[in-house]
């Protein structure tokens, strides 16, 4: 009877604490949200229309494991959609490149690449990215098996898929569209694979790989400055970012920042990684918030797109709410409701839990282990608080998130390692120094991302076009009425520049 019951409270344990912390990813993660970088189009105009729409269904392209490995012959299904309404004999191929989350098949309705497809009479396939969504190259997630995700092995599945589709209908050119992280890999396949395509539109694409990516919080405060002149959304968040340090050095102060941030669990001050991750999880607040601006996405279902910069600091410079740390309070409360989220998670452990999950059922498998694997091995971008003008403190620096590599995927992931390969990313693609034609870059001056970006002409064939007032890849979501004019503008740019390569 006792071992009975022993029983079922170890398989309750098990079970109710596997749940339980499985459901731990952070929504905003290395400047990634939960579903990827680039969020589906769902401006309120659109969406409803888009719902009672029947989307195009999941196709199945037969891929190889390992393209550099001629004696590996192991394949694997890969998802595509397809949409050839607009498509007309001798017209172009255009191939939206699927990235770092669930490729969406909206995509294949809306968007800026659509309207081209439309004045262009093209084909339009997007290919989700390997690991990610759908396409499961290995049956789990182990370290073992993420060996085979990769930037380069990535490029060459676009590789094989275009000539693949080449071979059976002929089209008169290729143009890739990414945004984010398939910006740059937009931007890379013209360079590795220039044969195979004629141009390439690579919107907010971070080109430099980095390991301590201070720049992007200072993005981040010169957005808050940019609503509020005086500075005063800036100073308040600084204020909250002492005041909660000062409370960390008391229980009774620990137990007040439990309460106003409705923290899941009581705070040990002597975990040094929770302390870490609790301000890094309110400096995400306002990321996720300046990094997706106005910018007509509903990334995570629609849910916070009307929460603007404009919301957040009129909360921070809102005496009626309280004090600074209040305020801050609210600001997280807000978006703990916009997420449905009952309580803010903020524990170390926790987190970990969930991201060295490596079953494709697990939360993580949506996207957070995959990306974080990729940070590691390939491009780094943390967003450290190393910085020094920003306001959210300096407790989350550059050592917080690479011992987060080692930590999830193992001791032999350390600094050297991280460094290494950062470096040989860069080495490999030329970072800024990319040598390329026929590659348009549109940025958005309030992306924090666009530190890493193309920000000048490369060459007359690979030009950079300035969005003033936008955020990350505003000019690949569907045109609105409100659309501010340089975003019609360079959206009309990218458009006739793409007409200009068809006919050359
Ligand atoms: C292609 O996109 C257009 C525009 O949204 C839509 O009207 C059409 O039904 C789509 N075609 C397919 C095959 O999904
Ligand atoms: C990270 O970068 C910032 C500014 O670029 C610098 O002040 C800081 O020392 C760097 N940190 C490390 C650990 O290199
Ligand atoms: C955003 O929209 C939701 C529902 O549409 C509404 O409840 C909420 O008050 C809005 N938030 C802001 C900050 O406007
Ligand atoms: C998750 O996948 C494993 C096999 O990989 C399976 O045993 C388990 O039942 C699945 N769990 C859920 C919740 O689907
Ligand atoms: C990092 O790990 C590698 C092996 O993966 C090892 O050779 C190297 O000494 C380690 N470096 C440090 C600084 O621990
Ligand atoms: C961007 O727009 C703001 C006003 O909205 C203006 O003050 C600023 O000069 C513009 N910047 C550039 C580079 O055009
Ligand atoms: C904010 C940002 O990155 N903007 C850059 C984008 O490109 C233009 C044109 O080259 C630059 O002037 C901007 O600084």
């Amino acid at each position: 009877m006792e071992k009975f019951g022993a029983y079922i409270i170890t398989t309750c344990l098990l079970i109710c604490f596997t749940v339980y912390i499985e459901a731990y990813v952070p929504r905003m993660i290395r400047g990634r949200p939960r579903g990827g970088l680039l969020g589906a189009p769902g401006h309120k105009h659109h969406r409803k229309n888009l719902e009672t729409r029947e989307l195009p269904p999941d196709q199945w392209y037969t891929q190889k494991l390992d393209h550099f490995n001629g004696a590996d012959g192991r394949y694997w299904q890969q998802r595509y959609f397809t949409n050839d309404t607009f498509y007309k004999p001798g017209g172009p191929l255009f191939v939206q490149i699927g990235g770092e989350g669930t490729a969406d098949p909206i995509w294949m309705l809306e968007g800026a690449w659509i309207d081209y497809a439309q004045r262009y009479n093209a084909y339009c396939v997007q290919l989700e990215h390997r690991f990610y969504g759908k396409s499961h190259p290995t049956p789990d997630l182990s370290v073992d098996n993420l060996k085979y995700l990769s930037s380069e092995q990535a490029l060459a599945d676009l590789a094989a898929f275009i000539t693949d589709l080449k071979s059976k209908q002929t089209f008169s050119s290729v143009i890739t569209f990414g945004g984010s992280y398939p910006g740059s890999l937009s931007a890379w396949f013209r360079l590795k694979y220039p044969h195979l395509v004629q141009g390439a539109v690579a919107s907010s694409a971070p080109l430099l790989a980095i390991v301590n990516f201070t720049a992007y919080l200072q993005v981040v405060d010169d957005a808050l400055r940019s609503v509020v002149p005086s500075g005063a959304c800036n100073d308040a968040v600084s204020t909250a970012t002492s005041t909660i340090s000062t409370d960390l050095t008391t229980l009774e102060g620990r137990q007040k920042l439990k309460k106003v941030f409705q923290l899941c669990d009581d705070i040990d001050p002597n975990i040094k990684t929770d302390i870490s991750n609790l301000y890094s999880t309110l400096a995400g607040n306002f990321e996720g918030v300046v990094q997706y601006n106005k910018d007509n996405r509903a990334f995570e279902g629609a849910k916070a797109t009307n929460i603007t910069i404009d919301t957040l600091c009129g909360i921070m410079t809102d005496p009626s709410l309280g004090d600074p740390l209040q305020r801050y309070a609210e600001v997280n409360a807000l978006l703990l409701k916009a997420y449905s989220q009952d309580c803010q998670d903020f524990k170390y452990d926790k987190m970990l839990d969930s991201m060295r999950a490596t079953s494709w059922n697990s939360s993580a498998s949506e996207g957070g282990r995959q990306w974080t694997y990729q940070t590691c091995t390939e491009f780094a971008f943390y967003q450290s608080s190393d910085a020094t003008n920003q306001p959210f403190g300096h407790d989350f620096p550059i050592d917080f998130w690479t011992q987060q590599c080692a930590d999830i995927f193992g001791a032999s992931f350390n600094n050297t390692v991280i460094e290494t390969a950062v470096k040989r990313s860069n080495t490999d693609y030329g970072a800024l120094g990319i040598q390329i034609t026929r590659v348009l870059f549109p940025n958005g001056s309030i992306d924090p991302w666009h530190a890493l970006g193309v920000l000048e002409d490369l060459n007359p064939e690979a030009r950079a076009i300035f969005i003033n007032g936008t955020a990350h890849c505003a000019n690949m979501y569907p045109s609105t009425p409100e659309d501010p004019p340089q975003l019609v503008t360079a959206r009309k740019e990218i458009s006739d520049t793409i007409g200009q390569w068809l006919r050359s």
